[in-house]
Formats: C-alpha cells, structure tokens, sequence
C-alpha cells in the first residue's frame, strides 16, 4: 500500500481553496493508501501569529480535517509539534540545502516583500517542509498547484541525501487534483484565493454561514460578456466559479457550460452559491459538534503516538547515515 504524506498550516480558518485543491482529495485517497495528514503548526510560525489565535485555530484545523471526512481509523491525523523528529530532520536537512534554491522559492519571495522583518525560518520553511515528506517515506504528495516548486526541491534534497549518506529516503510523487487545483480569489480572479487575504470578500472561508456565501459569489468579479464559458485568459472570473461549481458537483466543465448556454450570470451565479453551501453545510455542522468534544484530543494523542514511532525510526536511520550521535561499544 502507498504511503501518503499532506500539511496544511493552521495560519487562519481554511477557505473553500484548500478544501478543494487538499482535502477532497486527503478524503478519497484514505481508502486505499497509508495516509499522514498533518497541522503544520511550525510552518505557521514562519511569519508572526498571535499565541491565542494560533492555538485556536490549530484544534479548528484538525476538527476541519475531521469534519471534512478524514476518518482516524483509516489516516493518522497529528500536530506537527507534538512530533519533535520533524524539526530534527529539518534541521539536517537545512544542512544539505543550498542558499540559491531557497532564494529561487517563490512562496518566500512572495511573503517576504516588502516586509522590514522576515524571519530566517520563513527562508529554510521548504527543508522542514521536506522533513515532514520525507520522515513518512512518502510515495504521494496531495497539494494544491502552489506546492509544485517545493515538492520539487523536496525532491532534490532527498536525492542529494541518498546520494550522499545512504540511500534511505524514498522520492515522493506530487498530485495536484485535475480540477481545482488553484481556485482563484473572487475579487482578483487571476491571484490564487488564500486565506491570509486583506479583502475578505476575496475567499469564502469553510466557516462562513451560507447568506455570506451567496453573497460573496454574487459579487464575484466576471466580466459584461455575459456568456458561461471556460476561458481562463480573457474570462479569469467566469472560469474560476466554472471550476467551483465542477469541483463541489462533480459535473463536468463542458456539462456546465451547455447547462448554461443562453443564460445570463444571474442564475449561474446562484446555481455556484446553492453547490458551495450544499457541500460546506454538512461540515459545519459536524465541526461544531467535533470541536467541543473530547474525542477529537484522544484522535490527536492517537495520531501523535503513531507518527512518532514512525517517524522516530526515520529519523534514527538518518541520523545514523549522516554520523550524527555515537554508535555504542
Ligand atoms: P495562505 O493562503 O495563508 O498563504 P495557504 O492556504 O496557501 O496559506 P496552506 O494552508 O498550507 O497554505 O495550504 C494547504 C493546502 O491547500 C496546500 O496543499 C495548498 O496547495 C492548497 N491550497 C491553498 N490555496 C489554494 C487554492 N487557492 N486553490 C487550490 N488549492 C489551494
Ligand atoms: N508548504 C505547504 C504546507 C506544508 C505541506 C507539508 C504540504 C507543510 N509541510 C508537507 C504537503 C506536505 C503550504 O504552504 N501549503
């Protein structure tokens, strides 16, 4: 059975963006793979968080994971924190990275414009990255479009450290989603919608109540052509809810558009927000009932047990192949 590794940072609540391009595929793949799905809590902290906001949103996140359908008896569901062997290897694995691949990602130059203070951790953030894949033995990696660059680098490192020590580390597989791999802001079409953005009627949050969806979706950015059809260069904003509507359905974009042939945006638009709040509505409600409830600290001791034993035994093996430590007499 293939071994599947994922993280998302619980830097804010997640937006309808992740669920489609990460976590509908997390919840397929658990049927037949040995899945890890982690709360990239140290990713989070690359850039400044507040300490009550953060812990917030970290138990969110696994009771979104959750809610969303990712089943603790099938994957193994855990804080990235509560396993210390990720920032061991990360640290290794920092030692092996060079300063112009990391200055090449673009995540980092992305975050760091214009900024006074950007943390060194911000600039190393894919070497962790890399440790969390690789201390797994990952054979797949389910991400958005964005990741492609430090799956990439992932890549590389693993090799250069197979190369260069042992050769312990397998090379993980990206898998980026046919469908929704990037959901566009809905003010910006042509920028990728993200949950750290300024104008909040850029992203629909998987917590926003259904009249805040429809509201968001109606005042969605298109153009005045007025014709439903998928073309990403000259209709960034039709094509984006196009893409939206075909990945909560599951109906094709062609199917989509000849549904649409002859109408306006009108009810197009009201047709995306019914489908948005027809798979959301059901998670929010199994969220609320999930976050108060103990069971959701004995999934995530559960998770943090399991992982660590195997991600101890990686980290062993590394260790030993780099010199680190002592061999006993
Ligand atoms: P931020 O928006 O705060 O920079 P993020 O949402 O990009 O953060 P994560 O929360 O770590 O970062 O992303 C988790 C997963 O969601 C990743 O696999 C990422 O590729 C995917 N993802 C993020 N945004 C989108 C999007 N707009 N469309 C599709 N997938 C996305
Ligand atoms: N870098 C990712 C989050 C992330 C991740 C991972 C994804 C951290 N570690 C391991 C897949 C596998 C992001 O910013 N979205």
């Amino acid at each position: 059975m293939k071994t599947i590794f994922s993280g998302i940072q619980p830097s804010g609540t997640l937006t309808l963006g992740n669920y489609l391009g990460a976590i509908q595929q997390f919840v397929q793949l658990q049927h037949d793979h040995d899945c890890y799905f982690c709360v990239v809590d140290e990713h989070a902290i690359t850039v400044p968080q507040d300490r009550l906001e953060l812990r917030k949103n970290i138990r969110s996140l696994a009771a979104l994971y959750l809610a969303s359908g990712i089943d603790p008896n099938k994957s193994t569901l855990f804080i990235q924190s509560e396993v210390p062997a990720h920032t061991q290897l990360g640290w290794m694995l920092q030692s092996i990275s060079y300063m112009g691949e990391l200055e090449r990602m673009t995540q980092f130059k992305d975050k760091s414009e214009g900024k006074d203070a950007v943390s060194s951790a911000l600039f190393t953030y894919p070497a962790l990255m890399a440790a969390d894949i690789l201390l797994y033995n990952a054979d797949i990696v389910p991400v958005g479009d964005d990741q492609k660059q430090h799956l990439e680098l992932t890549r590389n490192v693993a090799q250069r450290f197979n190369n260069r020590f042992n050769d312990i580390f397998t090379i993980p597989e990206i898998s980026i989603p046919k469908v929704g791999a990037r959901i566009m802001s809905l003010q910006e079409p042509t920028k990728k919608m993200s949950k750290s953005d300024s104008n909040e009627k850029a992203f629909i949050s998987m917590l926003d109540h259904p009249k805040k969806i429809e509201k968001k979706i109606k005042s969605a950015v298109t153009d005045s052509e007025g014709i439903v059809t998928f073309d990403k260069e000259n209709k960034p904003g039709v094509s984006n809810l196009l893409t939206i509507y075909s990945s909560c359905t599951g109906e094709t974009i062609e199917a989509l558009e000849k549904k649409y042939a002859g109408k306006g945006y009108g009810d197009f638009k009201q047709d995306v927000a019914n489908a948005v709040i027809q798979l959301l509505e059901p998670i929010q409600e199994r969220y609320e009932a999930l976050l108060q409830s103990p069971e959701l600290d004995t999934i995530l001791d559960q998770g943090a047990e399991k992982a660590s034993r195997q991600a101890n035994r990686m980290l062993a093996k590394a260790k030993k192949a780099m010199g680190l430590g002592r061999v006993r007499k």
